[in-house]
């Protein structure tokens, strides 16, 4: 079977990632020493054995305590530089990165030190590895209208750093419709707009997002394949669905990765891509996620085409990089 290697080796973009969710135990735990901060666990191998989750939240509340050890400008670097090499090695030639400003704003680290750090990895990565990488800012669905319109505000000194926004965290209980104003005004200031919505929650969420947030691509969006109607409509508008197989797995969204609902999304003719979302907590980066994929449910090479394609078509990089792979 030569299929792991023509997916290992084909060119891609990534559109699903949260940097904060590329920071593995290893760099953690020394960013912990050199910024004296305290971490609930005693070891690199006790944290990684706190990785067993049973659904989105148990994940969200290790994954927000990891994110407490990022202090300094440099953190941001290091965390992003760490994943933009990792990309290089996986053939990723271009990355829509998450951030979660709030993550880090609520613990008084200012919003400059995160996106100028983030920005400055991103720049070397154009220079340095040639991969072409750019940030969508997410607010985060469990806080409030009010924190995401002030975190909008404080990040509008460094627009220009940053080409999108997203919304991710707790889904269940916090639909789109929430977050409608901030949207619109995101709309008027140009952003780029996508949604997580239908990872764990239903369709009606995917609905508000397309309809009320007015977004361009659903991440994750499995939960899609229950609705026919919204089905036809995500293949009519080409609306991708940036869709993160191991997350699913390890969040148990699906109880094994043969039960995987992509190929079935993909051959419904939907605009669908693969991704890591947190590789460093869910065990993988793309090139995993795509052969572990494989190895449970048989992509095909015109799969593999397809899946590779997809991914720059859907991506916001600038139009002389996409017609390159489209
Ligand atoms: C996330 Cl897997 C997932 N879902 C929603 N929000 C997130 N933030 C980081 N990873
Ligand atoms: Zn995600």
């Amino acid at each position: 079977d030569r299929l792991p290697e023509l997916l290992r080796r084909m060119p891609k973009a990534e559109l699903h990632i949260h940097i904060e969710g590329s920071l593995e135990p290893e760099l953690m735990f020394a960013m912990a020493a050199r910024n004296g901060v305290k971490l609930p666990y005693a070891s690199v191998d006790e944290l990684r054995r706190a990785y067993a989750f049973s659904n989105l939240q148990s994940f969200l509340d290790i994954y927000y305590a990891g994110a407490s050890v990022l202090l300094h400008e440099q953190d941001f670097f290091d965390m992003a530089w760490a994943y933009l090499q990792r990309a290089r090695a996986d053939n990723v030639l271009r990355a829509d990165i998450f951030f979660d400003p709030q993550t880090h704003t609520a613990r008084g680290v200012a919003m400059g030190t995160v996106v100028n750090g983030l920005y400055r990895a991103c720049r070397q990565a154009r220079t340095e590895l040639g991969v072409d990488a750019e940030l969508i800012l997410c607010f985060l669905r469990h806080l409030s209208e009010a924190e995401a319109f002030d975190t909008l505000e404080q990040a509008l000194p460094h627009r220009d750093k940053f080409i999108g926004v997203g919304l991710d965290s707790s889904e269940v209980g916090h639909p789109p419709e929430k977050f409608a104003r901030v949207y619109a005004k995101c709309r008027e200031l140009g952003l780029h707009l996508v949604a997580h919505a239908g990872e764990e929650g239903p369709p009606a969420y995917v609905w508000t997002a397309l309809d009320l947030l007015k977004v361009e691509r659903i991440d994750h969006g499995v939960q899609s394949s229950k609705d026919p109607a919204l089905m036809e409509r995500l293949k009519q508008d080409r609306i991708a669905l940036t869709v993160c197989p191991l997350s699913n797995l390890k969040l148990c969204v699906f109880p094994k990765l043969a039960d995987h609902n992509l190929k079935q999304l993909l051959e419904a003719g939907l605009a669908v891509t693969v991704n890591s979302d947190d590789p460093a907590y869910f065990g993988g980066y793309i090139n995993d996620n795509f052969v572990q994929l494989h190895e449970a449910v048989g992509l095909t090479a015109q799969h593999a085409y397809q899946l590779a394609r997809n991914s720059f078509e859907a991506s916001f990089a600038p139009p002389e990089l996409k017609q390159r792979y489209v």
